[in-house]
């Protein structure tokens, strides 16, 4: 038989067959896909082929076979070994969540988050939740955001997944599509599926006045099939994405607006640094580039982490 997973939970996968019979499956033997060293072999939107454990009670599977995936969005374990894991498989489009406060959302992560997406070949939305909470500075705020990622041709939207502001237009982006939300724990992400679906009645958490940062309600992806002919991969809270496996020169090709420059620079392998006559400078002095994007940039180019909140992934 042949299924969709939606949800793992360690050594268990829940498989979904075309005629929506779900099964709890385990995996036989091992599947090392070629290039990805990651901790999980298989994620929730993989296809995958199946027989019925009929020493038990044709209740349960055991997975013997795993498609080809179109493409998957991993991230990197913050502990010491630096695995990947992948978040979910076969997607049509990431939709970041974003909240300027409670908990903050900083433009390294969302920039990381993105270069993820673009090296992925992922559509992303940038969806800026919890409008309803804001004065009038982080309204500000919100709007500039929008506008430095809309001219570089990124959607996004204001949204309140508490008041239902511009979740209709969300809906409509969903259409015919499976999509994943993620973001920080505590952006709101199940609160934004039970907007959507209240019939999904999801778990969610008031977050933590004293931390002022979410408390992990999600412990673990799983999929969603929506009334009106979409799926939805809802995630858990997620600290940072790693930049995985990319060479110092293939980061650049990763911000758009930087990308669509690289022509004009003098050198065709310029990392828009120190060099003389690089079009990528030359844009930031003139505020044609966000400093934001650019500092991203460079600390991506350097390695450096972002360090900041646990990460309820690695507590697997
Ligand atoms: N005022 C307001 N509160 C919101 C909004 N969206 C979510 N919240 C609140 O934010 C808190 C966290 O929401 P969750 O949906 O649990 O967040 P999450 O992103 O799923 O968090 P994890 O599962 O831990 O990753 C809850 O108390 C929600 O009620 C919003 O648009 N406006
Ligand atoms: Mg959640
Ligand atoms: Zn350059």
């Amino acid at each position: 038989m042949t299924g969709r997973v939606y949800k793992s939970t360690g050594s268990w996968y829940t498989v979904k067959t075309e005629l929506g019979q779900t099964y709890e499956c385990r995996i036989k033997g091992k599947f090392r896909l070629k290039g990805i060293k990651s901790t999980n072999p298989i994620a929730v939107g993989d296809f995958v082929d199946f027989e019925l454990d009929t020493k038990s009670d044709n209740e349960t599977g055991v997975i013997n076979k795993i498609h080809d995936r179109d493409n998957y969005i991993v991230r990197k374990s913050v502990n010491l070994s630096k695995q990947t894991h992948i978040i979910a498989s076969n997607i049509d489009q990431v939709f970041l969540l974003v909240t300027i406060d409670n908990p903050p959302t900083f433009t390294s992560f969302i920039d990381r988050f993105l270069v993820t997406a673009e090296a992925y070949d992922i559509k992303a939305v940038l969806l800026f939740n919890k409008v309803d909470t804001y004065d009038q500075d982080t309204l500000n705020e919100v709007r500039y955001l929008a506008h430095v990622y809309r001219q570089i041709g990124y959607e996004c939207v204001g949204i309140s997944a508490k008041t239902g502001k511009n979740i209709d237009k969300v809906k409509s982006m969903m259409s015919g599509k499976v999509s994943m939300f993620t973001g920080h724990s505590g952006v709101g992400k199940s609160t934004l599926v039970n907007a959507i679906e209240p019939s999904l009645d999801l778990k969610t958490k008031e977050i933590s006045m004293q931390h002022m940062q979410g408390q992990h309600t999600t412990t673990f992806a799983e999929m969603f099939d929506l009334s009106f002919d979409a799926k939805i991969i809802d995630t858990p809270g997620i600290k940072g994405f790693g930049v995985v496996d990319m060479e110092r020169e293939e980061v650049g090709d990763y911000f758009p607006e930087f990308f669509a420059l690289k022509q004009d620079c003098k050198f065709n392998n310029c990392l828009h640094l120190e060099e003389p006559k690089c079009a990528v400078k030359n844009a930031l002095e003139n505020d044609e580039i966000a400093a934001s994007r650019y500092r991203s940039y460079v600390q991506i180019l350097e390695g450096e982490e972002e360090h900041y909140r646990t990460d309820n992934w690695d507590k697997e």
